[in-house]
């Protein structure tokens, strides 16, 4: 029985029941892809050229450690790498001149944590986490996020690099804001995983657009924009202009189309064929990609160039997307 029949078969089965448990308040217990085995190879993807990230998680699914731990552990070196201008630490400061990093982590109970223009903490993938495990909280923002991290034990660092302090200092001599597309083909991180016991999770993070106006905040950090996890279906991530994924909640949108038996990769060009609809001349940049329960892979952008990698069968690879332009 292929998906799309499974789906309808479960809907009729419930006969009576013509909307989804989910908009009932109930919790679905059963996964869509009831035959989906256990112990399985596991996988990890990222957004963009982000080899060592993904190996590392990869690798860590490998060990046996779960899917949200294993995102984690990924994005933490693009965190943690000062030549990558758009996360963590040497990422590009707003317009102001400070490094405000965004985050959110989603795991497959449906738990997230997320936090907002955060300064002076490198790994805020983790301190969302923290968010969600330690906290009653979703999301904190700013300051409350930082102090936050203070208090378990983050240390706090100057994320502003001697190279991106000097960039911004030539960017004010225009002071022209001007979203790039494809910053470095190396760009915000979103990472999502399957592991050995079949359970999907994700995390996204990122410093944000470059010069930014002050406490702008983009999609990464925003559950169902920049990430979302369903684990009975998918999990989506974005990349790109985050004030146009949040406008069409991109990555709920994807999970959802998933639901209703798109593959990843027809809903990820939906989700971008949405954002493109009566706009003839984009000149920006928005990506998708997308990993089924039964670990299918997709991936659209509105402009060529966007790259993701793969963590499958011990191998790690990069692959060019398929875009709209
Ligand atoms: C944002 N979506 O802050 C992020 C930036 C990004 O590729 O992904 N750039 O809007």
């Amino acid at each position: 029985m292929n998906r799309r029949h499974f789906l309808k078969g479960s809907v009729i089965s419930g006969s009576t029941l013509l909307v989804s448990p989910h908009l009932l308040g109930q919790e679905q217990k059963k996964p869509l892809f009831a035959n989906y085995p256990n112990n399985t190879s596991p996988i990890a993807i990222s957004t963009w050229n982000h080899i060592e990230a993904t190996q590392i998680a990869g690798q860590y699914l490998e060990e046996g450690h779960g899917a949200l731990s294993s995102a984690i552990k990924g994005v933490a070196i693009e965190e943690a790498d000062i030549t990558n201008t758009t996360v963590g630490k040497g990422g590009a400061p707003d317009r102001a001149g400070n490094v405000t990093l965004d985050s959110c982590v989603m795991d497959a109970d449906g738990n997230c944590g997320s936090v907002m223009a955060v300064e002076n903490i490198v790994h805020v993938a983790s301190l969302a986490r923290d968010v969600m495990e330690k906290t009653p909280h979703v999301i904190l923002t700013g300051r409350g996020a930082r102090k936050f991290a203070l208090e378990q034990g983050y240390t706090a660092v100057n994320l502003l690099t001697d190279e991106s302090h000097e960039q911004w200092i030539n960017w004010l001599k225009t002071a022209e804001y001007k979203p790039i597309i494809n910053v470095e083909n190396h760009d915000t991180i979103g990472t999502l995983c399957l592991d050995k016991a079949g359970n999907l999770s994700g995390a996204c993070t990122t410093s944000g657009l470059a010069y930014k106006m002050e406490g702008r905040v983009g999609d990464s950090p925003i559950i169902g924009s920049g990430l979302f996890v369903d684990n009975n279906v998918g999990a989506a991530v974005a990349t790109g202009l985050g004030e146009e994924v949040i406008k069409t909640v991109g990555s709920f949108l994807i999970v959802e189309l998933m639901r209703q038996g798109h593959s990843p990769q027809q809903a990820c060009q939906a989700a971008v064929e949405r954002i493109i609809t009566d706009k003839s001349d984009i000149e920006f940049q928005v990506a998708y990609l997308a990993l089924s329960k039964n670990g299918e892979i997709g991936s659209y952008s509105i402009q060529s160039g966007f790259s993701y990698t793969i963590y499958k069968d011990k191998q790690t690879s990069n692959i060019n997307s398929i875009s709209a332009k």
